[in-house]
């Protein structure tokens, strides 16, 4: 990242024509800027609408502008917001103004936030649900964001942390002393205390992964041999014509996805291309890409047609690829059902909706499991899992080690436990994982 002692300056709007637009201005030199256009820099907290002028006295725009005076802002720096009218010309002479004054320069991507962090603003965790809130697509995502935001994770964490530091000093307190015999009692307050952590992190860590999936959404892949009719029920569940359906075997050559709002679950319906054998090269790419998505789906819904006589050996071959949870869905059963259905198939007609509400339930349900177990969605990321994991790691470690005769190397599991939790917050060595999280943003967050 270039210098953080230059002032810097996005538009924080989207581009293009908008009523308003917002440029914020954050450094040293931020409240010099209304100058430029011979303005006059309001009072800190105060909005103050003014005439901005261009260096020949021409008018480039009536605004409001704000001032902040650090440390009371969202960077903790000087900030000066210029609400201005959204037109195209309008935001570009500003910007092409700014662009011009000494110390100042285009933010780069999440600048505003990085600093928000380097002038302890929030944490790493606030600024994760910061761009949760950004890019929430349902209200569900929005909650668990603002969840996040408030110390759903923060707080145990916290607690988590202090606890095992606690638990490290105590033992170092002992092995200051190295003739002393550790007396029994302290070795059983310090089990006790690390079990209890160990279960209350396993507790959390077991949570099926509810956060990251209301976070990332969940995939959900139609699996199943040529012409059973996964076209036909992609469209039914989507309710358009995203795929085409016809009765030539081998329809379907691409990946044809549609989004869905299920209960506040963003999810991803995926229609493959039939699997079937000795195709042409096209047609096997599209089966390739067919089994891939199914092997990275979180449910998989096999449709074969019921009223093929193979369709039992079509169900136990595909039964290997479908990742997550998979479903049998016996179609076509209008045309009557050859052999007998497994406890777990689900029959259905496309061609007269029968089965069709019966089975949307039972899809809702499965997703919706994601959405009701709330208490326990708080781990949002992949890097909190893996943090949480190697706390576990480190406590069960010194759990095992013989506190009587290392304990020195018990503490140290026991600090490696405490720093795995601080890098959640970001309370320890965090710069690889700013660049990591940064990356995420776009410019002027
Ligand atoms: N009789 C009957 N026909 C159906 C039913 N469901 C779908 N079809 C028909 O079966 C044919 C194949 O349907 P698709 O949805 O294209 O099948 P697909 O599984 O996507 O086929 P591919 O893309 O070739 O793998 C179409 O003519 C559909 O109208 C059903 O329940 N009963
Ligand atoms: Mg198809």
């Amino acid at each position: 990242m270039a210098s953080e002692t230059d002032t810097i300056y996005a538009l924080a709007t989207p581009p293009g024509k908008s009523a308003i637009a917002v440029i914020r201005i954050s450094g040293d030199r931020a409240a010099n800027v209304p100058g430029a256009f011979d303005a006059k820099c309001p009072e800190p907290g105060r909005f103050s609408l003014q005439t901005l002028v261009d260096g020949t006295g021409a008018v480039i725009d009536q605004a409001l502008l704000l001032f902040m005076a650090a440390p009371h802002s969202s960077t903790g720096e000087d900030v000066v917001e210029i609400h201005c009218h959204g037109g195209v010309a309008v935001t570009q002479t500003l910007l092409g103004s700014l662009s011009g004054l000494a110390g100042l320069r285009l933010a780069v991507a999440g600048e505003f936030t990085h600093r928000m962090f380097h002038n302890g603003k929030t944490d790493l965790l606030g600024v994760e649900g910061l761009a949760d809130i950004i890019e929430a697509d349902t209200g569900r995502q929005l909650e668990q964001a603002w969840s996040q935001m408030r110390g759903a994770l923060r707080d145990p964490v916290t607690r988590w942390r202090q606890a095992t530091i606690k638990i490290a000093a105590e033992l170092e307190a002992i092995i200051d002393f190295p003739d002393e015999e550790i007396p029994a009692s302290v070795v059983a307050s310090i089990d006790e205390g690390v079990d209890a952590l160990i279960a209350e992190i396993s507790d959390c860590l077991d949570d099926n992964r509810v956060g990251e999936r209301v976070r990332d959404g969940v995939q959900v892949t139609i699996l199943g041999p040529v012409n059973a009719g996964k076209s036909t029920l992609l469209n039914r569940i989507a309710n358009r014509p995203a795929a085409i359906v016809s009765g030539e075997a081998g329809t379907t050559r691409d990946l044809v996805s549609v989004s869905l709002d299920v209960g506040g679950v963003p999810v991803t319906l995926i229609d493959t291309a039939g699997i079937r054998q000795n195709v042409g090269a096209v047609e096997t790419e599209g089966i390739s890409r067919a089994l891939a998505a199914a092997g990275e789906a979180d449910h998989t819904i096999i449709v074969v047609d019921g009223s093929r006589d193979d369709w039992q050996q079509d169900y136990a071959a595909l039964t290997g690829s479908a990742g997550g949870e998979h479903f049998l869905v016996v179609n076509k059963t209008d045309r009557g059902i050859t052999g007998t259905p497994p406890d777990n198939a689900l029959l259905m007609s496309l061609a007269d909706d029968r089965g069709f509400d019966g089975f949307l339930d039972q899809l809702s349900t499965r997703i919706m499991q994601v959405n009701s177990a709330q208490n326990s969605a708080i781990i949002t990321r992949a890097r909190h899992r893996q943090a949480l994991e190697a706390t576990l790691h480190g406590l069960e470690a010194g759990l095992r080690g013989n506190l009587k005769q290392a304990p020195e190397l018990v503490a140290e599991e026991f600090r490696s436990a405490a720093a795995a939790l601080g890098r959640i917050t970001g309370e320890i060595d965090t710069e690889d994982l700013l660049d990591v999280i940064f990356s995420s943003f776009c410019i002027g967050k």
